[in-house]
């Protein structure tokens, strides 16, 4: 963290980092730095240089695997869905886990999944949608997408 900090400053991007000399002091860890240039006066990074380095980040940011969407969990019980109702933002990873001694179904209008006990399955949701398990007729559920 400290190497991307220290990054950040050397191009100007920490608020303080130029301007005012008095609110310009490094984080503590690097106050006796010796690999930290004056980011006021010589050394300045060229405005390619900058683009470069957001474009990175950009890059970077990009990369981060898809589990950092938000993830909910809804249990398969005999026979029941726990909760019945979830309420999820959009793009939520929902993930439902039988952890019933039945086979049960989420079966939806466009897609049905069958979970034996233990067995879990995902998907993210962009919409809300209401469900039901085919096995047993009252077991139903719905999802939410505030
Ligand atoms: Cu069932």
């Amino acid at each position: 963290m400290a190497v991307v900090y220290s990054c950040w400053r050397r191009l100007g991007l920490v608020p303080g980092s130029e301007g005012n000399p008095d609110r310009a002091s490094p984080a503590p860890s690097l106050r006796h730095s010796r690999a930290l240039p004056n980011t006021r006066g010589e050394g300045r990074i060229p405005m390619f240089t900058r683009s470069l380095f957001l474009a990175l980040v950009a890059l970077m940011l990009a990369a981060l695997p898809a589990s950092a969407a938000p993830v909910t969990t809804i249990g398969l019980r005999d026979d029941y869905f726990s909760p019945g109702t979830k309420t999820v933002s959009k793009g939520t990873r929902v993930v439902w886990v039988n952890r019933g001694r039945s086979n049960h179904t989420v079966t939806t209008r466009s897609w049905s999944v069958r979970l034996d006990p233990g067995e879990r399955y995902s998907r993210r949701v962009r919409q809300g949608f209401r469900y039901v398990c085919v096995y047993h007729g009252a077991m139903a559920g719905r999802v939410v997408v505030r």
